[in-house]
């Protein structure tokens, strides 16, 4: 069932298409694969750069890398023998990503340069009109595989723009300027900075670090893989799955005191404690260094090389805070001013305000953004009511910072391929979650956030929103996300048979 509108004047017709998919990152490529496996060809990856990849395409700052293991950062259904290292850089990762796509053909389906611009469910035709930088589509599922970490968050600080050196964003390095030599200024301590100043403080004249608030941070424990090792998994393929499954129990064991009992992170608290007692001399560097709040609180990040680096002679942690930007200088609140050639902004990305939600539009008219602006609400974290036959992936509540991304993604991919299935056995042709169901999962939510160490920390992350309200992260082992949406809930949906007449 291809084209069958009439093009507008001058304007080409909209390409029909089954299933649209924003994003052709790990979610989006997770997606296209399952549709393929389940026999549908009528579906379109939107992606709005020329190659698939999405985060790890985007973010090549020097130093990037995952910090969960690649044998479990990666497809449950392709593992990957040839891993170089435990934890994988972004160029292993990415090209993982462009192999998977090429091997599950899926690259095929890929529009590229499609930035989705706006997105409305017809209720009349019963489809949702996407429009993109290529052109538009109609199609009657929509996919939003876009990501929650797409969108680079630039600092709301006085005098950015008149900045006259190179700006970057650790997102969107660019790879041709040369650092070397020069007066560098990074501003974050997140998992981003921490891995972007020990790959570069080595060759910079100086490099100042502005951080707002320490991060806890714990040894990395990477090593090369050895090659007869991954002769080992090439051969005995179990072996892989089986050291899979270890490496997600272990990392599970923090959600006990993440989300259960406080008392379970205290060793981890003592081994970041150590590691930065042991890497770093100076105790009032050690003191500027140290976190005021709960362990947990914020992402944990693993690096081995971060300390030395701030603690480098020619290396400055610089606490106090920002007042203004100049052309050529940044100017700290004690009046102190340091030159600058090149300022990173490892700020961030938008998170709860996802730039995407603005462009979706439901039944009433109203787009995503409006809809949450109380808070980003959800059943199961995919589908919103009043959004009919959209599914969201790494939407609310689905986030994780203790585990891999990848086995929330294929919890949700299952759960939309189930709920396609059931599209098809009834034969329906639109298929809405209830107010009821999504209140319920709201309250869930809040009821598995209630003493959390993401709540009651005592620090301000971009895990909850500016209600204070956890809407990003899932509160609780994720096995019990798999388990919720191992099949679709079909008595929190109203479903519309095809051919029903039309409200
Ligand atoms: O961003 P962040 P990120 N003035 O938002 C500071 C994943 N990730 O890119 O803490 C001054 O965590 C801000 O300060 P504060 C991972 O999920 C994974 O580093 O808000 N400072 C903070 O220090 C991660 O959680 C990997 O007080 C300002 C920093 O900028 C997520 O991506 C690697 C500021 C932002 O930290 C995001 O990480 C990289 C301002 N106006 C990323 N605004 C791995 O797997 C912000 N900050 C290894």
């Amino acid at each position: 069932t291809h084209v069958t509108t009439s093009p507008g004047a001058g304007a080409a017709a909209p390409r029909e298409v089954r299933v649209a998919v924003i994003g052709s990152g790990f979610a989006g490529l997770a997606m296209g694969i399952t549709l393929r496996q389940r026999g549908e060809t009528d579906f379109v990856l939107l992606e709005r750069a020329d190659d698939v990849g999405g985060t790890w395409r985007d973010n090549t700052y020097p130093g990037a890398a995952c910090d969960v293991q690649s044998h479990l950062y990666s497809y449950s259904f392709a593992p990957n023998p040839d891993w170089p290292r435990s934890y994988s850089e972004q160029p292993e990762i990415q090209a993982y990503l462009q192999a998977t796509a090429d091997r599950y053909g899926v690259r095929a389906h890929c529009a590229f340069g499609a930035e989705v611009t706006a997105a409305r469910w017809d209720d009349d035709a019963r489809r949702w009109q996407v429009r993109t930088t290529a052109g538009e589509f109609r199609a009657q599922v929509l996919v939003s595989a876009a990501g929650a970490l797409a969108d680079p968050a630039y600092p709301d600080i006085p005098g950015l723009e008149t900045f006259e050196g190179t700006v970057m964003h650790s997102a969107r390095w660019d790879s041709s300027h040369d650092v070397s030599g020069e007066k560098v200024a990074v501003i974050g301590t997140g998992a981003s900075a921490v891995q972007i100043v020990p790959a570069i403080q080595p060759q910079v004249e100086s490099i100042a670090v502005y951080q707002r608030t320490p991060a806890w941070v714990v040894p990395r424990t990477d090593h090369p893989v050895k090659p007869w090792a991954r002769r080992l998994y090439r051969l005995v393929p179990g072996l892989q799955r089986a050291l899979r499954g270890v490496l997600y129990a272990s990392r599970e064991f923090l959600v006990i005191g993440l989300a259960k009992r406080r008392a379970f992170l205290k060793p981890v608290g003592r081994l970041a404690r150590a590691h930065l007692h042991r890497q770093v001399r100076d105790p009032r560097l050690r003191a500027a260094l140290t976190p005021d709040y709960t362990i947990g609180c914020k992402r944990i990040l693993i690096s081995n090389d971060w300390f030395p680096a701030v603690s480098a002679p020619n290396a400055e942690l610089v606490t106090a805070g920002i007042a203004e930007i100049r052309p050529r200088s940044i100017v700290t609140r004690d009046g102190v001013e340091r030159p600058t050639d090149t300022l990173v902004l490892a700020t961030g990305f938008h998170v709860t305000d996802l730039p995407i939600a603005e462009r979706i539009r439901g039944r009433d008219g109203r787009s995503l953004a409006e809809v949450w602006a109380d808070g980003m609400v959800s059943n199961r974290s995919t589908t919103v009511a009043g959004f009919p036959n959209l599914f969201l992936l790494v939407g609310p509540n689905v986030g994780v910072g203790h585990t891999s991304m990848v086995y929330m993604i294929e919890s949700q991919v299952a759960y939309v391929d189930d709920a396609l299935r059931t599209m098809d056995a009834e034969g329906l042709a639109v298929l809405e979650t209830t107010p009821q169901a999504q209140e319920a999962y709201r309250a869930l939510i809040a009821r598995k956030s209630r003493g959390t160490v993401w709540l009651g920390g005592g620090c301000a992350s971009w895990y909850l929103d500016e209600h204070g309200h956890n809407t990003t992260l899932w509160p609780d082992f994720t096995f019990r996300f798999r388990k919720l949406t191992r099949a679709l809930d079909r008595e929190n949906y109203v479903g519309i048979p095809a051919g029903a007449p039309v409200r």
